[in-house]
């Protein structure tokens, strides 16, 4: 049987994030999407004001209780934004339920960037988020929530290899297992990801684009998830994601008046392509 992913995250109706750009994505590498949506908004919270918030909470003890009913397993569960404390308990109870044996947990700390909290987090949702990551395998945070979910400090620039890797051995305390750092840079002219895959620590750089995007975690771990479910382990699946991100950032620089998230879509023939080592 194929491999199954289950991606728990919010419906952003407008915005080009979260399940409008996991489910596109990895259906896209050939893998069977399914969701759990923590919520529905109007638009995603960074960059409009007035947005709806539908807080479906109430709803996962029965979804949960129907997929255990239907014996129904995921080969992966890769979970984003959140956006309710009461929810991270059910979540628990859902990835222990719909797991199967070898599944794969892939946690995106979504909950912060550029040093600041998005609306509605503080550091108390990020102790909920932290526990989440110690159920992950694998742990896919930019910088600002490393440092949130280690108490480190967060530095924008100047850091070098040092701060780096003591943020990913502390992310790598909450798992034991695996981290993906994104957003790294030792030199304002390269942006890229650190990967420890438990024992080493591997850099992939690319040239920054300086631009800055909405939604572009989303397409990095959306991207990393399908290339991982395809069979590429943890460092070529990073390369692949920051790669496609980079594409789909450029498919959107001209788009004047865009800057509320990616043209992901545009993008996608090129993850096809490098999916199927066609590229
Ligand atoms: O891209 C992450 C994300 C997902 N979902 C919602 C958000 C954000 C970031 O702000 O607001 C609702």
């Amino acid at each position: 049987m194929g491999k199954k992913v289950l991606t728990i995250q919010d419906i952003s109706c407008v915005g080009q994030c979260s399940i409008t750009v996991a489910l596109p994505v990895i259906s896209a590498t050939g893998i069977e999407t399914c969701v759990l949506p923590s919520a529905v908004l109007s638009t995603h919270t960074s960059g409009f004001s007035g947005f709806t918030f539908r807080d479906l909470t109430e709803d996962l003890p029965a979804i949960n209780a129907h997929w255990i009913k239907e014996n129904l397993k995921f080969d992966y569960i890769y979970t984003g934004y959140i956006g309710n404390r009461q929810q991270f308990g059910y979540i628990t109870e859902i990835m222990n339920s719909c797991k199967t044996k070898d599944c794969v947990i892939i946690v995106d700390p979504v909950m912060a960037d550029n040093g600041r909290f998005y609306p509605m987090f503080d550091f108390e949702y990020a102790k909920e988020v932290a526990n989440l990551c110690s159920l992950s395998d694998i742990i896919v945070p930019n910088i600002t929530e490393a440092a949130f979910l280690t108490g480190m400090e967060y530095k924008e620039a100047g850091y070098g290899k040092e701060y780096i890797e003591s943020l990913i051995y502390k992310l790598q305390a909450l798992n034991g297992k695996y981290v993906v750092l994104t957003g790294v840079s030792f030199d304002p002219k390269y942006l890229g990801v650190a990967v420890f895959d438990g024992k080493v620590i591997k850099y992939y750089f690319r040239d920054r684009i300086n631009v800055n995007f909405h939604g572009t975690g989303d397409v990095f771990s959306s991207s990393f998830t399908g290339a991982l479910a395809n069979g590429f382990d943890i460092f070529e699946a990073a390369q692949i994601a920051a790669d496609y991100t980079c594409e789909a950032i450029m498919h959107t620089i001209d788009d004047k008046g865009h800057a509320y998230g990616v043209n992901f879509e545009k993008a996608i023939p090129y993850l096809i392509k490098r999916i199927n080592k066609l590229q």
